[in-house]
């Protein structure tokens, strides 16, 4: 061997060392990072409460910037016309009507998901995902006799999520505090917490009887237990120091949220953030008070869109926008007065929460389900306006498409390209549910069978979809719902009855009765 070949075998030796010497990793092209899956979803704000739905007279601008920037849907649903229900769906991908609990819970009330069953976070988990949940829950904890003195099982953290700081059911029922996964946040042992649904606990000042003590004034129901000089539903005893503050509560779950992106920014994850806002009692931070001219319900809905805001600044600082997939929505219709005098009605103005749709909250009407709802994904999902039946519930089946899971569950539809934008179809049918009725949407047009019960619940204003006689509408030519063509289209109307039927089957269920006035 001379000198030349001699060099050129080193050489050669050399970088073949190199290569095998090299992790497998290195040598292996670069894998891309699963998306971030964000859900923000409001509680009571309407369709028509956003600016990039037509809203005047209230400014949203971060909202309408994730529309402008994402897709929007004009044709977005919640299952159902209250929380809990729509919330249910949302997380399992099944019809709420499915499982009778799934109906407005006392703060008592247990775990309605069963540590079974699939959700979208534990879904998710299959495939790597960090899953966090930051809001209100509303879907039950425990198995019923809660001690909120000890870790409270099962809750979120037995039913997918790694992560839990939640206020278990509404802003409205105690316990008000904060529950981090299962433990009552800042709980002072010698002040234990006690929580009853039905009697008061002797000594103890209620909304009913002291109304000295009260800076908010109750309406309906909303009359127990006084805290921060707030009536709510529920009495509760103890816990002082674990109490939240109701005007901090905005500031406080965006920085759980943003401290939640922060930390788990290199690993994929998806954040289910669940607001407070526009639902009762509306206690705006300081701040935002007076700043809509339309009471609190209006300043709430300012507060919300800038926490918005605020928590996408922080995906992108975190250079996430490019990676991440934003749902925008909310878990049910506008409602005014819902409880509280809060001036909501008072000072409404031109302002219509609920668009051109009829209804509201509580509603069979379209109102009631037919909410705001926007897609957004940086470079991945173009600007545009989509038409396209889509549902809250159909998220789990289109997510696990989107990470390459092949769970999909019995009622939510893979709808990823409607999701994406890449399709203009949705889903074809629909059942939606209101305080355990339920409807029928198919094509442009919608069904509500015939149900007993006042035409209106008069003490929030909102016609609630009643009726002796079948209702057919056709939302294309009449998206208010004006025109009932029950009796001039049979043809249609027994088509809609059959389709309506297949799914629902001729079982209507029990009707949850909510307090009337
Ligand atoms: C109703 C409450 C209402 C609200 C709702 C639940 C009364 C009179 N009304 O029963 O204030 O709490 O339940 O809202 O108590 S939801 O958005 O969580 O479904
Ligand atoms: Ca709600």
């Amino acid at each position: 061997m001379n000198r030349i070949q001699w060099i050129l075998l080193l050489t050669l030796s050399i970088c073949i060392g190199c290569k095998t010497n090299k992790p497998a990793q290195e040598n292996a092209p670069t894998q891309a990072k699963q998306p971030n899956i964000v859900v923000i979803y409001t509680d009571d704000l309407g369709y028509g409460d956003i600016g990039a739905n037509g809203a005047t007279e209230i400014k949203t601008p971060n909202i309408d910037k994730l529309a402008n920037g994402g897709l929007r849907f004009t044709n977005g649903y919640a299952s159902s016309a209250t929380c809990t229900p729509s919330r249910y769906a949302l997380l399992t991908g099944e019809y709420p009507w499915k499982n009778k609990r799934a109906r407005i819970l006392p703060g008592t009330a247990p775990l309605i998901i069963t540590t079974a069953q699939m959700t979208l976070p534990k879904m998710l988990k299959t495939k790597g995902y960090h899953t966090g949940i930051v809001g209100k829950w509303h879907l039950g904890l425990g198995t019923g006799n809660v001690d909120w003195n000890k870790t409270i099982t099962p809750g979120p953290n037995e039913v997918g999520f790694d992560y839990s700081y939640i206020m278990a059911a509404t802003q409205d029922r105690v316990p008000t505090v904060y529950i981090k996964n299962g433990d009552v946040v800042g709980l002072d042992p010698n002040d234990p917490i006690e929580i009853n649904y039905k009697k008061n606990f002797e000594g103890q000042p209620t909304g009913k009887k002291n109304p000295e003590l009260l800076d908010m004034k109750w309406h309906t129901g909303h009359n127990s237990s006084i805290i921060n000089r707030i009536p709510r539903i529920g009495f509760m005893k103890g816990g002082e120091t674990a109490k939240w503050s109701d005007v901090d509560m905005a500031d406080h779950f965006l920085k759980g949220a943003q401290d939640y992106v922060k930390k788990h920014k290199d690993e994929p994850f998806f954040l289910y953030y669940a607001m407070q806002q526009p639902h009762v009692p509306r206690t705006p931070h300081p701040r935002f008070v007076g700043k809509s001219g339309m009471g609190p319900r209006g300043d709430v809905i300012l507060e919300a869109d800038w926490c918005i805001g605020e928590f996408i600044k922080t995906l992108e600082k975190e250079g996430l926008l490019e990676n991440t997939l934003i749902v925008f929505s909310s878990d049910n219709g506008p409602v005014l007065n819902d409880g509280y005098y809060d001036d909501a009605v008072e000072k409404l103005g031109k302002h219509t929460p609920s668009g051109k749709l009829r209804g509201g909250k509580y509603s069979l009407f379209e109102a009631g389900t037919h909410v705001p709802f926007i897609t957004s994904w940086k470079g991945k999902i173009q600007p545009g306006v989509s038409d396209a039946m889509v549902c809250q519930m159909d998220l789990l089946s289109s997510i696990a498409n989107l990470v390459g899971s092949d769970i999909r569950t019995n009622d939510s539809e893979d709808l990823l390209g409607a999701f994406l934008g890449e399709t203009k179809k949705g889903r074809d049918e629909l059942v939606i549910e209101a305080t355990s009725r339920t409807a029928f949407r198919k094509g442009d047009w919608a069904m509500i069978p015939p149900y007993k019960g006042p035409a209106k619940i008069k003490s929030v204003n909102i016609e609630i979809g009643n009726s002796k006689e079948y209702q057919l509408y056709n939302l294309k030519e009449d998206i208010g719902q004006q025109n009932n063509l029950a009796t001039s289209n049979k043809e249609k109307l027994t088509e809609m009855i059959a389709g309506f039927e297949a799914i629902r089957g001729k079982k209507k269920g029990k009707i949850q009765k909510i307090e009337l006035k």
